[in-house]
């Protein structure tokens, strides 16, 4: 993939280790040069660092740098709630260590288990170990993992452990519009470019889409929806498939030839990232909304002035018309996602289009073991205008 494949895409690997075991250090050796700051301080990292980088073997990648935790954090301390914020969207963890011991490593190679995220267990610093193969085979007992050994300061191991890397994880192949079209199919891409569009640019699930269809060997024909009459009229029959924004379903709806499937980017991204089927089941909850009900609208993003306009205005005026002005509704972006969700009758979660598709599933599995509903813009803004048994959602 090119140095341009958005960090969404990118399989997301992160580092955790106690302060100074050289997490750094080890992220600059990855990354080839450096990038993030190295010190015999502890804590000099303070922040997670992410670089995007291309492994060979495994393709675009993201590497991610967290803060060092310490033994006397308590699980839920604030370094913790961090680092299980960045254990949301990780992919594969390096869990480093410079001792055969860790106590907070452990909690984190057990949280990984529990999350069902490929683990990798690194010693680091094997150019100053006096007794190599004692220590790796102590770790390996702690850990009960395979011991990646490497220095990150001299380079030695780093190959092995780039393999490691490769070898944990088994990507899966997934496609946007897999089931709704075939090659040769012509598709009708709806998609208005109002004033929130970023100028110059598409939106990148339109990109992706187009990207997509034209790899599936199908026709991408993309309109605005005030042309979307003009253009079907060109056509010689109908297309197989119309994707619209979901900001125009009831115009494109109105317009759509019988013959034509009809989906949404949200929908098709719904199921790309998150769990459709969830969030269809989701809008159920729309049934027992009262006015006295706690609504969360949670967007990945804290600056897109589309989602902005969608979740902050559209999405609250159609809710508030629909079940009262004092329905409550509060409205969260970026890394405020709430651990306890359990006050709300339903979560309503944007796109997503910057997360990876683990963080979504994270989110959504939380709402799902606190046994509160989810769902996401596409879908119910689809079921509030009525749309949602007209367009297809698996
Ligand atoms: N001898 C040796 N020293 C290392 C190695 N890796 C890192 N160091 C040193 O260990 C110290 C800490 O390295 P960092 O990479 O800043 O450690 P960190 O884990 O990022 O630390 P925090 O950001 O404080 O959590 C620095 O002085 C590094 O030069 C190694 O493989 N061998
Ligand atoms: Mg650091």
């Amino acid at each position: 993939m090119a140095a341009t494949t958005p960090i969404s895409e990118r399989v997301h690997i992160a580092i955790f280790g106690r302060t100074n075991d050289g997490k750094s250090t080890l992220m600059n050796r990855l990354v080839g040069h450096d990038v993030a700051i190295v010190s015999d301080k502890p804590g000099t990292t303070t922040d997670p660092v992410q670089k995007a980088l291309e492994v060979n073997g495994l393709g675009a990648a993201v590497l991610v740098d967290t803060p060092g935790l310490d033994d006397t954090t308590e699980l839920g301390g604030e370094r913790m709630a961090r680092t299980a914020k960045v254990l949301d969207k990780t992919d594969i963890a390096i869990v480093l260590f410079s001792l055969a011991e860790g106590a907070s490593q452990l909690r984190i190679i057990e949280e990984c288990r529990i999350r069902e995220i490929p683990t990798i267990v690194v010693l680091n610093k094997i150019d100053a170990t006096t007794d190599l193969e004692a220590t790796v085979n102590s770790l390996s007992a702690l850990t009960k993992h395979r011991v990646i050994a490497i220095s990150a300061l001299t380079g030695e191991g780093i190959e092995t452990l780039r393999q490691a890397i490769v070898d944990s994880y088994k990507q899966e192949e997934r496609l946007i519009t897999e089931g709704f079209c075939k090659a040769g199919d012509n598709v009708l891409l709806v998609m208005p470019q109002d004033k929130s569009a970023p100028k110059g640019r598409l939106i990148q699930p339109q990109v992706q889409t187009i990207r997509e269809l034209l790899d599936r060997g199908c026709t991408p024909i993309c309109c605005t929806p005030d042309r979307m009459a003009a253009t079907l009229a060109s056509l010689a029959s109908p297309p197989e498939l119309i994707i619209t924004d979901s900001q125009a379903f009831n115009e494109v709806y109105s317009l759509k030839p019988e013959a034509s499937t009809l989906t949404s980017f949200s929908i098709l991204f719904a199921r790309y990232k998150g769990d459709i089927a969830l969030f269809v089941e989701g809008v159920k909850a729309l049934e027992r909304i009262t006015p006295q009900s706690r609504i969360l609208i949670a967007e990945a993003c804290t600056h897109t002035p589309q989602n902005e306009d969608i979740g902050r205005v559209k999405l609250p005026r159609l809710l508030r018309k629909r079940f009262g002005e004092e329905l409550s509704i509060d409205i969260v972006g970026g890394a405020d996602y709430p651990e306890q969700l359990g006050n709300y009758d339903l979560v309503i979660h944007c796109g997503a289009c910057m997360f990876n598709r683990k963080h979504v599933l994270s989110r959504i599995e939380r709402a799902r073991q606190q046994g509160v509903a989810i769902t996401n813009y596409g879908v119910i803004l689809a079921a509030l205008t009525g749309i949602l048994d007209k367009v297809r959602t698996a």
